[in-house]
């Protein structure tokens, strides 16, 4: 297995070994892609761990520290190496209303930024109102909504909601993603795409874009 000690580093949520690692493998000349997937890994990792009762909420909080600190290294790394030469559009992206899980967003961002999109990360539990003055002000072409918990899902319902009632449903695309949602919620509630990962997120945004 590719980057096994930069994977046990994160499963050990040893934040410090794991950010050494990721610049060291960058020295090296090791892709800032193939890291961030090895992570991403990992993470998923993670996740499995805690739904088995091996790993509980302080592991997995450190173990997203850690995510994160590699992610800030390497999502700027990944947007240098884009090879698209002009910007497919601006997407505006957050984690919905009440839901504080990041780490999938994360990799979205660094996905789409890599896939030649414009990425505007307004974090987590973020309000439908925020989602669009932030679209509108960016002239984004897609809004993309995370949602980890089967209690925010609706939440990404609200922000299609508010599209309507404010007459502007027709000016964006609406993405949505996270553990929990599936392409028949997306139909449901109307969203324009889904997508299962980080990686489909890209194919999804230019599909639901006609690039
Ligand atoms: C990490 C984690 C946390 C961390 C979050 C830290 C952080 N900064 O993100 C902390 C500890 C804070 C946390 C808190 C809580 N959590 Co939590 N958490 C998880 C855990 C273990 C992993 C999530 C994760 O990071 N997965 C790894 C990433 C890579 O996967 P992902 O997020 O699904 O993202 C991928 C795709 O879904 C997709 N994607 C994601 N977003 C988007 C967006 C778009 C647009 C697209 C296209 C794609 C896309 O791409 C990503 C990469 O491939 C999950 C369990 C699990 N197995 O998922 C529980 C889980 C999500 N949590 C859960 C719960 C209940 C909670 C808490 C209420 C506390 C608790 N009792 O456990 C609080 C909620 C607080 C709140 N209001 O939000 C439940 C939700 C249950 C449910 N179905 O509703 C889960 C499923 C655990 C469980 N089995 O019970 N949690």
């Amino acid at each position: 297995m590719a980057f096994d000690n930069l994977k046990q580093a994160l499963l050990d949520q040893d934040e410090e070994l794991t950010v050494q690692l990721v610049n060291e493998e960058l020295a090296k000349g090791s892709a800032a892609r193939d890291l961030f997937d090895a992570l991403s890994e990992a993470m998923t990792e993670v996740g499995e761990k805690f739904a088995n009762m091996e790993f509980f909420l302080p592991e997995v909080m450190l173990a997203s520290d850690a995510m994160k600190a590699a992610s800030d290294i390497l999502i700027p790394e990944m947007a240098k190496t884009n090879s698209q030469a002009e910007s497919l559009g601006t997407v505006v992206i957050g984690t919905v209303q009440g839901d504080v899980h990041t780490v999938g967003k994360d990799m979205v961002v660094g996905t789409l930024a890599t896939g030649g999109f414009e990425v505007i990360d307004l974090g987590k539990d973020v309000a439908p109102e925020v989602f669009i003055e932030a679209a509108e002000k960016n002239n984004a072409s897609i809004i993309a909504l995370s949602a980890l918990m089967t209690a925010t899902m609706p939440s990404q319902g609200d922000v299609i909601n508010f599209l309507n009632s404010k007459g502007i449903r027709d000016k964006y695309k609406v993405l949505v993603g996270g553990g929990v949602v599936h392409q028949d919620f997306a139909d449901k509630i109307g969203a324009d795409g889904y997508a299962k990962d980080a990686i489909d997120a890209v194919v999804e945004a230019k599909r639901i874009i006609g690039k």
